[in-house]
C-alpha cells in the first residue's frame, strides 16, 4: 500500500523532494510507493501552480487540517515553522521529515527530538550530503582504518548569493525566522558531516568544545518590489569555528554566503595518522585519498564499484548530481518507515548538530571556548 505524503513548502526544497518522489519508482522500484497527496502553503495561486508542476493530488493552506491525515509529513518550510507542525504530526503518530537546521532555536530542536522519542516513529533531518556516494565511501575508508587515528577535520561551506549588498531581504536573513545565517544554513551540514564521518572514529568522537565567531557584513537589505524600503539583517553572513573532539582531534569550520566565486562549495578534508582524504561537493563524483604509499593524493572516481548506489543508476562514469542525494535519502527514509526500522540522520542527529551550532553562537557572544551542552 502506498504511503500518503503531505509536504509543507513547494519552492527549492519542495521541488528537490518532489523530484525524488518521481524518480523513486523508476530507479528504486523496491522502495515503498508514495502518493503525493497534499501540498501545503499559504499563497493559493502559487500553491496551485506548484501542485500541478510537482504532481500532488490536492492543496491545503492550513497544515493543522491535514497533518494527521497523511502517513508521512515533510516539513520543508522556513526554519521557524519546523517545530510546531512537526510536533503536531508526531503527536498524531505520523513520521516526519524536517529540513535542516532542525529548528530556528535550540529549544525548538530539543522539543522536536523529545516528540520524536515519544512518538517512536522514524524521523529524518535533511542532511542530504550523507547520501553522496563519495561521502559514504569516505566513511567506509575511515571505519576500516585506512586513515588511522583521526587528527584533523576541516570543513568549509561557501556560497556567494549574498555578495551583492542589493540582494533582497528574505526570511533567511532574519534571526526570528531563520535562527542563524550561514551558521545554521550551511554550518549545520558541515557539523553533520563531521559527526557522520569521524563521530565514532578513533582519535575523534564527539565534538566536546568549540570556539566560534560570527559576522554580518551587510546589515540592511532592500525589500523586493518595495522601492526605497530596506530591512535589517539580523543573522550572520559568515562564521568560523574551531572544534575540540573528545578523542583529541582538532576541527576547523567555516561557512559563508558572501564568498565571491563560490556557488555551493562544501569541502571536507580529513587528516589521520595514516593518510588523508579530501572531498568537494562541486566535484561530488570524486574523492581524493592519500594512502601510505607516498604516491600523493589519488582521485577515486566514485561512480565505480565503490558507489553504493551504482546498481540503481547508470553504468560507471555516468556521473550523478546534487539532486540524486535527495533520491537516496528519501529511498532510505521511506524504507525505514515501511519496515518500522530506525533511520539516520533522525531528529536526534538534527538536535546533536544544533547543540554544536548553539555552542558556536554562545562562544561568539562570550568570547571564550564553550562546551557543547547535551541533554543526556
Ligand atoms: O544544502 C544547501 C543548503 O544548506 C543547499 O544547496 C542550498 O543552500 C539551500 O540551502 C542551503
Amino acid at each position: 500500500m502506498a504511503l500518503d505524503v503531505g509536504v509543507l513548502g513547494y519552492r527549492f526544497m519542495g521541488t528537490a523532494h518532489a523530484n525524488a518522489f518521481a524518480r523513486l519508482p523508476m530507479f528504486f522500484p523496491d522502495t515503498p510507493a508514495v502518493t503525493r497527496d497534499v501540498l501545503i502553503g499559504r499563497d493559493e495561486e502559487a500553491l496551485e501552480n506548484a501542485r500541478t508542476r510537482l504532481g500532488f493530488d490536492r492543496t491545503a493552506t492550513d497544515w493543522r487540517s491535514v497533518v494527521d491525515e497523511v502517513d508521512v509529513f515533510y516539513n520543508l518550510g522556513p526554519n521557524f515553522l519546523h517545530a510546531e507542525p512537526s510536533i503536531a504530526a508526531l503527536e498524531a503518530g505520523v513520521s516526519v521529515f524536517s529540513e535542516k537546521p532542525l529548528s530556528a532555536t535550540l529549544d525548538g530542536a530539543t522539543e522536536m527530538a523529545a516528540a520524536a522519542r515519544s512518538a517512536g516513529v522514524p524521523t529524518a533531518c535533511g542532511f542530504n550530503y550523507r547520501f553522496v556516494p563519495a561521502i559514504r565511501y569516505a566513511r567506509e575508508l575511515i571505519q576500516s582504518g585506512t586513515l588511522g587515528d583521526i587528527r584533523t577535520f576541516r570543513g568549509r561551506y561557501l556560497q556567494d548569493w549574498l555578495v551583492d549588498p542589493e540582494a533582497p531581504w528574505s526570511w533567511r536573513l532574519d534571526a526570528e525566522l531563520a535562527g542563524s545565517g550561514a551558521l545554521g544554513d550551511l554550518g549545520a551540514h558541515t557539523v553533520d558531516l563531521a559527526r557522520f564521518l569521524v563521530g565514532d572514529a578513533p582519535g575523534a568522537g564527539r565534538i566536546e568544545r568549540v570556539s566560534g565567531h560570527l559576522r554580518t557584513a551587510v546589515t540592511e537589505r532592500p525589500v523586493e518590489d518595495a522601492p526605497g524600503e530596506t530591512r535589517p539583517v539580523t543573522v550572520d553572513d559568515e562564521y568560523t569555528a574551531q572544534l575540540a573532539f573528545e578523542g583529541g582531534a582538532t576541527g576547523i569550520l567555516e561557512g559563508s554566503r558572501i564568498a565571491p566565486g563560490h556557488k555551493n562549495d562544501h569541502t571536507i578534508e580529513i587528516h589521520g595518522s595514516e593518510g588523508s582524504l579530501r572531498f568537494s561537493l562541486e566535484r561530488l563524483n570524486e574523492l581524493a585519498v592519500l594512502g601510505q604509499d607516498d604516491r600523493g593524493y589519488e582521485t577515486v572516481l566514485v561512480t565505480d564499484e565503490s558507489d553504493p548506489y551504482i546498481d540503481h543508476w547508470w553504468p560507471p562514469g555516468h556521473v550523478l548530481g546534487w539532486e540524486h542525494t535527495f533520491v537516496h535519502e528519501n529511498a532510505s527514509f521511506l524504507q525505514a518507515i515501511a519496515d518500522g526500522a530506525a533511520y539516520e540522520p533522525s531528529f536526534a542527529d538534527g538536535l546533536a548538530a544544533q547543540q554544536v551550532l548553539a555552542a558556536i553562537e554562545a562562544s561568539d557572544e562570550s568570547g571564550s571556548w564553550e562546551r557543547v551542552l547535551r541533554d543526556e
